[in-house]
């Protein structure tokens, strides 16, 4: 696979760019070799600067629900850039996407868009403690939460795939404030919420997790989180940046009915442009500025073409009929198709999935939480990763990250995927 332009383009990116990519994951840092460099996308596929095609499993990291470049998606952003990019006041879109996430989110009353998860998480944090006064936060190993300093600690994604668990910069007086419980570990919030009682404003959590690749819910895992935050006076924050409207018109709240006291949206909200909102019940965003005094703003939030893509992608999926449903047959086909020959091989694995998104583990345990994800082959992992891409498939650069599958993966996608899987297995 020739790979000359990409690299001539990644050398020049370096030159001026941190690491020459604007995501440390962009790196291919955990797979080996150099980042492919995009030209353009449309449907289930990638092109590169060389011109190679590529079936793409990572659609901009969630947001892609429809696959790239969906035509309704073109026309609405063009049709709204006729009419200005930015304007720094309110626009009638903006009350319309709010209406539409309070209408398909359970326990959203109320909410602000911003332009990032990481801004939508960092509002979040704040904003429960302001409400209930209190100051620490719980969240767990291997769940990532965006890059706000509150959330680096152990953090899984790009940070745990750089073996950078605590990022350097990130003040010791702020980091002992957040407490690291374990996913799918009641018990362990339990001894937290004991330990710190009357100290904790909230229990942040992925509903499932992506970050440290996909790793669901045990059964009763959440609903035991609400009950503990119920008896402890602590917000439930669910992190859906990545969950919401990929799992469930309401996401992962909808699918498991739990329902959280704040709710972190992004990544399909702006179908691939800059969105993030977070919103609750109407008691706690009643305290965000203007209307109460936690303070939070934003230059571009709203911004009319990223508000006019999302208002398309939540019309998109409430009238696409049986959305859920193939999406659940595609990602069902997909991961028996790739269980066979690596059992025919005998080489350990696990495939976690909840419907749309899932990731194969290179390991003969369950992966659960951040230790079993930890045990991992990512050397097995990188090899595998560019036996797929030699072969016209482009998975997510890292064990430790979700891949994705769109509405864009026909039968006939999944099935060439399948083709290039068993040849990659007999090279591994
Ligand atoms: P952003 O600030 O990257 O928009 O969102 C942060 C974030 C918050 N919460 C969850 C559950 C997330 O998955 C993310 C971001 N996800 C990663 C992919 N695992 C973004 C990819 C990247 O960092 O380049």
């Amino acid at each position: 696979m020739k790979t000359t332009r990409s690299g001539k383009l990644f050398r020049r990116a370096a030159r001026v760019i941190p690491g020459g990519v604007n995501s440390p994951v962009r790196a291919f840092r955990s797979v080996g070799g150099e980042p492919l460099f995009i030209a353009r996308a449309r449907g289930a596929r990638l092109r590169d600067a060389d011109g190679n095609d590529f079936i793409d499993f990572v659609g901009s990291w969630g947001p892609m629900l429809f696959g790239h470049a969906h035509p309704r998606m073109v026309a609405a952003v063009r049709k709204a850039l006729r009419s200005g990019t930015s304007f720094g006041a309110p626009t009638g879109a903006e009350t319309r996407l709010a209406e539409a996430i309070v209408a398909m989110v359970p326990s959203v009353e109320s909410v602000r868009l911003v332009n990032s998860g990481t801004e939508a998480t960092m509002s979040a944090i704040r904003l429960a403690r302001a409400f209930t006064g209190r100051d620490k936060i719980i969240k767990f190993a291997g769940c990532y939460h965006g890059h706000a300093d509150s959330f680096l600690i152990r953090a899984g994604s790009g940070a745990l795939t750089l073996g950078i668990p605590d990022s350097p910069g990130v003040p010791r007086d702020l980091a002992r404030h957040t407490l690291t419980c374990r996913y799918n570990d009641l018990g362990s919030v339990r001894r937290a919420a004991a330990g710190h009682r009357g100290r904790i404003a909230a229990v942040i959590v992925e509903p499932v997790v992506g970050n440290m690749g996909c790793v669901p819910p045990e059964p009763g895992f959440l609903r035991g989180l609400r009950r503990l935050c119920d008896r402890h006076g602590m917000l439930l924050i669910f992190d859906e940046v990545m969950t919401g409207f990929r799992l469930a018109p309401g996401g992962a709240q909808e699918k498991y009915r739990v329902r959280p006291d704040l709710t972190t949206l992004g990544k399909i909200i702006g179908g691939g442009l800059p969105v993030g909102a977070y919103g609750g019940r109407k008691k706690i965003m009643g305290m965000v500025a203007p209307a109460g005094p936690v303070y939070q703003a934003g230059t571009l939030s709203g911004n009319p073409l990223a508000v006019a893509a999302g208002l398309e992608m939540l019309a998109m999926i409430r009238e696409r009929q049986g959305l859920y449903i193939a999406l659940e047959h595609a990602g069902r086909a997909l991961t028996e198709g790739l269980s066979e020959p690596l059992t025919k091989k005998g080489i350990p694995h696990r495939i976690n999935r909840v419907g749309s998104m899932f990731t194969l583990f290179f390991t003969p345990d369950r992966v659960v939480d951040f230790e079993s994800a930890g045990r991992a082959d990512t050397a097995l992992f990188g090899k595998y990763f560019r036996e797929m891409l030699a072969r016209g498939v482009y998975l997510p650069p890292s064990q430790y990250e979700a891949a994705f599958i769109s509405a864009a993966h026909t039968d006939g996608v999944i099935g060439r995927t399948l083709r290039a899987h068993r040849s990659a297995v007999a090279r591994l």
